[in-house]
């Protein structure tokens, strides 16, 4: 089975900064960052102390590799700053803010003023061209809409390119499902985990999900994977790509997946610089290594960031759709990594294994736990439609086996009926080892 054909192409006339040349945007880039750091520099305290006591002023900045000199941004000075600190512009500048979820301790709140949404929305804009979605498009929007930059993030986007936004937010699927059978959207936006929520409910109610009016679905939030996206292409008959931001950095529209490529996410690197370093040391690596992703932003006015500290695993590639270099499909961050007896491992690795099997579902949860002074790791897994209790027994064996020597890690697997891993974002670590 193939996914549906697109027949538009966002390569359009190659006139864009996308297709710039690299010493053209080199030269973007670097005036960009000069400007930024400055601007940072003397309209945020926290950036001022931090050069200062490094002994870096923005006038040591001549080209890219000066960056390096410069201090790191954790989420942490975010939450230190809590709620205005970090802004740059007095607030009769700013016509929005933001908040991310304070699951651990503060919320980290960030602004934006009419310039920095007029970019915002056309970097979602050129996002979604890229994803496939046209003007005239109906796209139905079920990405939150709140504090949460994921929902009014892409609406804004969506009405730029001259596309129809239908705002669900997330949750209710009921209604969720009414729409799309009686507004018959071309598109669809949303966490891969609920896309994946919404194939089943279909299914479950007797519809074909493939008859459905959907051609595109950009997803993104959370990690997912290929075999994630198989699933999701082949149920719903659509072409799936992948978008991926963060609301410290802007929100969704920082790099997106070509449609006609879908070869890992281009990074709009006319607004953000991308670095990769070692997760330990800190030091940057070349292109093409592995490391956490480090973003620097270019043209922000009211929240500018200096090397922000991600914690998102990638590495950078070469310009494929365009000119502008892509970031690997982001399959896991640092600080969601596992350690059993000495081996590291990350959620994706067992959702590859878990896609693999057709008796499984990739709905999923880590639970870490005790046993004795060991940490323990039980898998509970979604069991597809359609299988017996019987049949329970047989995949966990078979997942427990794959995992011992996949990944080389002893783990319990307990398969389920029905696995709640989150509403938006999917939660795939439980942990429940008693505090030290
Ligand atoms: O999730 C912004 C967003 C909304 C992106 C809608 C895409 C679509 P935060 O809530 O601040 O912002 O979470 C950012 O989510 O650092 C990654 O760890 C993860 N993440 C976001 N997109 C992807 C993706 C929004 N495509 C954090 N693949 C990031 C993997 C992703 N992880």
């Amino acid at each position: 089975m193939t996914a549906a054909t697109v027949t538009s192409t966002h390569h359009g006339p190659q006139t864009g900064i996308e297709y710039a040349s690299r010493d053209e945007i080199t030269a973007l880039q670097t005036e960009r960052a000069k400007s930024t750091l400055r601007h940072a520099y003397y309209n945020v305290e926290h950036y001022r102390r931090e050069f200062d006591k490094l002994g870096v002023h923005p006038d040591d900045f001549r080209d890219l590799s000066d960056l390096s000199k410069f201090p790191f941004t954790e989420k942490e000075d975010l939450r230190r700053e809590y709620p205005f600190g970090m802004f740059a512009v007095p607030s009769d500048k700013l016509v929005r803010i933001h908040a991310s979820s304070g699951t651990t301790g503060r919320p980290t709140v960030v602004g934006y003023t009419r310039n920095d949404i007029e970019i915002w929305s056309d970097l979602v804009a050129r996002s979604l061209r890229y994803g496939g979605v046209r003007a005239g498009d109906k796209v139905q929007v079920t990405f939150g809409y709140g504090l949460f930059t994921g929902g009014l993030g892409a609406h804004y986007g969506v009405e730029k390119l001259g596309a129809i936004a239908i705002p669900t937010s997330g949750g209710q699927t009921e209604r969720q499902l009414q729409v799309m059978r009686d507004f018959q959207p071309d598109a669809i936006l949303g966490t891969p985990s609920y896309m994946l929520n919404v194939l089943d409910r279909m299914r479950a109610e007797g519809q074909d999900p493939r008859d459905c009016s959907l051609r595109v679905g950009i997803m993104g939030s959370e990690p997912w994977s290929e075999g994630m996206r198989r699933d999701l292409e082949q149920g719903f008959g659509i072409d799936a790509t992948d978008i991926y931001g963060l609301s410290e950095v802007l929100g969704p529209g920082v790099a997106q997946e070509s449609v006609e490529t879908k070869d890992g996410l281009t990074f709009w690197e006319d607004h953000f610089y991308p670095e990769i370093v070692n997760p330990e040391t800190g030091e940057p690596v070349p292109d093409g290594e592995y490391g956490e992703l480090v973003i620097s932003s270019l043209t922000k006015e009211a929240f500018p960031v200096i090397r922000y500290r991600t914690h998102d695993l990638t590495r950078l590639l070469p310009g494929s759709a365009c000119s502008m270099r892509r970031i690997e499909r982001i399959s896991a961050r640092n600080d969601d990594m596992i350690i059993l007896r000495g081996v590291n491992c990350f959620p994706s690795q067992f959702e590859e294994l878990i896609v693999k099997d057709p008796t499984l579902r990739p709905r999923y949860q880590c639970v870490l736990s005790k046993k004795g002074r060991m940490d323990h790791l039980t898998l509970v897994v979604e069991q597809a439609p359609g299988f017996a209790q019987a049949d329970a027994d047989i995949s966990a064996n078979r997942l427990r086996k794959a995992i011992k020597d996949n990944i080389g890690v002893s783990v319990d697997v307990e398969i389920r009926d029905y696995v709640d891993s989150g509403e938006g974002k999917a939660k795939r670590i439980v942990d429940n080892r008693p505090r030290a």
